[in-house]
Formats: C-alpha cells, sequence, structure tokens
C-alpha cells in the first residue's frame, strides 16, 4: 500500500479488485467481444488477480495512451509486489509525464538505486548533478555513474570513458579509478567567445564542444527524434505546424540525460550569463535535404493577451544558444534575413544571441531560420533560455 499511498495520499484507487470481476463477466465478454478486447479484458482481469506482468503490461498501455495516473496505479501494484522494473517505471512516469510529481519520483527513484537498477542509478547521477544544495554534487553525481557502470549499463561505462578522456577501459583499472580520473572542473569550464554584433548581441563559441561530445550527443538523441513541434502556450505542449518546421527533433528530460550534456548545459548558461535553472530542455534538431525550420522569432510576444500567463510563469525567452554538431553537409545555415548574416559553424563550434534589447523588449532583428541542407545531414543542438527560473509544466 505504500506507494499507493504516495501518489494518492490515502485517496482511493481507481484500480482496486473488483469482487464482481470474474468468470462470469469473462465468460459474458467471450461471446460478443472482438479478439483483442477479449485479451484486453483478460489482461485487466490477470492484473486484478495480481499478476505482475499484466500489471505492468496494462500500465504501460496507459502510459502510451497518455493515462498517467491509471498507469501509476499498475505500477504502484506490480511495485509493491517487489517488482524492480515496475519502481523504476513508476519513478520515470512521476518524473517526466503529466502532471509532474517531482519529489515523489525523485524518491521512488532513490529506493529502486538503492535496491541496484542501474538505470534507476544513473538517473539518480543526473538528479545529483542539478542539485545545487547538494555539498560536492558533481562528486555525488559522479558516484552515482561509476556504481551504474559497475552495475552493468553500457551507457554509464561509455560516459565515464568519455568523461575520462579514454576510448578503452584499460585492463586493471576499476570504474572507480576512472571516476578518479574525471575533472569535471575542466569539463564545466567557461568556454571562450567573440562578439560578432554588439546590437542585437550576437556572439560565436568557435570549438564550445569537442567533436568526442558532438559525436555523444548526436548517438544519445537519434533513437528518440520525433516529427519537431512548435510551442504552443496554451496547451504548455507542442503542435505540429508542418509549413513552420517539418525536421525532427529530440527534446532531453531528466530521465535521457547525462552527466555530459549537464555539463554542456552548464557551459551555456555560463557563456549567457544566466543560471543553469534559465535553461529550457535541450533539444537536438536534425535535418535532411527538404526539412528547415522556416523565419521565426524565439521570444515570446508580450503583446500577445494569451501569452502573458506564460511569461508570467516561465519569464521571458531572452537567449538562443546552437551549438552545430556535425559538419559535411552543403547550405544549411542559420539565417538572420533582417541582418544579412548567416551563421554555420563546423563541428562544435555556437552561437549565441539575444532575442531581447537591453531593456528587455521584443528584438525584432533576432529573426532567424534554420536553412535545410541541400545535401548530407544536418544536427544542431538547440538551447532556449529563459529570465529567470524555467519551471517544468505540470
Ligand atoms: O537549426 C537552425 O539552424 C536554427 C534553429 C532555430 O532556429 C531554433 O532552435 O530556434
Amino acid at each position: 500500500m505504500i506507494l499507493r499511498h504516495i501518489l494518492h495520499s490515502g485517496k482511493r484507487s481507481g484500480a482496486s479488485p473488483d469482487p464482481l470481476f470474474g468468470w462470469f463477466g469473462m465468460l459474458a465478454c467471450c461471446t460478443s467481444r472482438p479478439a483483442d478486447m477479449t485479451q484486453d479484458m483478460d489482461l485487466e482481469r490477470r492484473a486484478k488477480i495480481g499478476d505482475t506482468a499484466s500489471q505492468i503490461a496494462l500500465a504501460r498501455r496507459h502510459e502510451s495512451e497518455g493515462q498517467n495516473e491509471l498507469a501509476r496505479e499498475w505500477y504502484a501494484r506490480a511495485a509493491e509486489q517487489g517488482d524492480l522494473y515496475a519502481l523504476l517505471s513508476l519513478a520515470k512516469n512521476l518524473l517526466v509525464r503529466s502532471p509532474i510529481k517531482a519529489q515523489p519520483g525523485v524518491n521512488l527513484m532513490r529506493t529502486a538505486a538503492e535496491r541496484g537498477d542501474a538505470e534507476a542509478l544513473h538517473i539518480c547521477a543526473v538528479i545529483a548533478s542539478q542539485d545545487v544544495d547538494l555539498p560536492s554534487r558533481w562528486e555525488v553525481a559522479l558516484d552515482y555513474v561509476r556504481r551504474s557502470a559497475e552495475a552493468g549499463s553500457s551507457m554509464a561505462c561509455r560516459q565515464l570513458l568519455l568523461l575520462a578522456g579514454t576510448e578503452h577501459a584499460p585492463q586493471q583499472t576499476s570504474w572507480s579509478d576512472l571516476a578518479r580520473r574525471v575533472d569535471m572542473v575542466r569539463w564545466r569550464a567557461p568556454a571562450p567567445s567573440r562578439i560578432v554584433f554588439e546590437s542585437p548581441r550576437i556572439g560565436c563559441s568557435e570549438g564550445f564542444a569537442s567533436g568526442a561530445e558532438c559525436d555523444w550527443l548526436i548517438a544519445r538523441a537519434k533513437p528518440h527524434l520525433k516529427a519537431a513541434e512548435v510551442y504552443d502556450p496554451e496547451r504548455q505542449g507542442g503542435i505540429l505546424v508542418e509549413h513552420m518546421r517539418n525536421n525532427r527533433d529530440m527534446s532531453f528530460d531528466i530521465v535521457h540525460s547525462d552527466l555530459i550534456l549537464i555539463a554542456v548545459r552548464e557551459r551555456i548558461a555560463k557563456l549567457a550569463l544566466l543560471g543553469s535553472a534559465s535553461l529550457e530542455p535541450t533539444m537536438v534538431l536534425h535535418y535532411t535535404p527538404g526539412q528547415r525550420f522556416a523565419p521565426h522569432f524565439d521570444f515570446v510576444d508580450p503583446a500577445a493577451p494569451h501569452l502573458q500567463g506564460e511569461i508570467a510563469r516561465n519569464g521571458q525567452r531572452v537567449a538562443t544558444f546552437l551549438l552545430y554538431l556535425n559538419g559535411g553537409f552543403e547550405s544549411g545555415e542559420t539565417d538572420f534575413p533582417t541582418l544579412g548574416w548567416r551563421f554555420k559553424g563546423g563541428r562544435g563550434d555556437a552561437v549565441l544571441f539575444r532575442n531581447v534589447d537591453d531593456s528587455g523588449r521584443p528584438d525584432l532583428r533576432t529573426l532567424h531560420a534554420g536553412l535545410e541542407p541541400n545535401r548530407g545531414e544536418k544536427w544542431v543542438l538547440s538551447q532556449w533560455l529563459r529570465e529567470h527560473v524555467h519551471a517544468p509544466a505540470n
């Protein structure tokens, strides 16, 4: 009961066993329902009598349909029976799916980590690295990655190798030895930059990221690419507007982040002279020939009455940072038509521009577009920055 108690603070569980549900129900539905519905009911029946595999299958189905409250009920029931995968899934759902319940999600993730789950250990590393109230947060975070590597996460192993600057796990070196070699101060050190335009303020940072970091970010984003959306503040989410953008993208949430990305985010915040909490979720954009992001502004229009709540909640989107993650494609620049200027970085080069002027008003000269590559594929990391702390939607 403990887990469901955390979720509902004593509210009735919608998934409590129904004493009337049983063989009669089964017989009634068998005669009249198509096969998949019969299977659905069978799954639910098995879930209700305590079969953890069915509870998890049902939870996953509800999750894929966006019914997170129901998904949480079923994950919680399977987790109460000791299923570690269900516990991990419940914690992830609470952390990244709506309505977000951050603190219960963190608590359950820690429980899953203490029970030795490799993925939970890694997610705890990400949580620790962002916890500014935690003393020695980067040491704690690295230790979680080390434990995740030891528990069998190949991603944590690859991450430690990259952080330690080694390609192969050296013979007779433990993951602890490797973790001790990592210098997180260097990974988070501010990057050099130069001003390209004073007004609107635009700066470039050649070599902002190493080739290995760029390859890492592409590899992390690639499996999760989806059709790119345009932000819709009324829904607190995205909508498809193909004439505006028809490329693909991936948005990193806490479950899909890692210490390399968090270090990159800290460097971006330093470059922009803003706190890390101002950063929206990092996106990686992917374009092939024919795909583009049409001319647009990144600021939130304060004159639009329906956007005022959004600005009050999250602050103005004051700056945009773009990091080119690969080379070898033709055209595909970031175009600023009003300024008559185009930026095309080599792998690891970045541009940062303010979307508002010195008095905080939207700067119309920042109109910009992601042009399509004529040949090859274009990968860009895009980071929008808010005026103050960016609160996740929940
Ligand atoms: O992909 C590009 O070159 C531009 C991306 C962009 O406009 C944005 O992220 O706001």
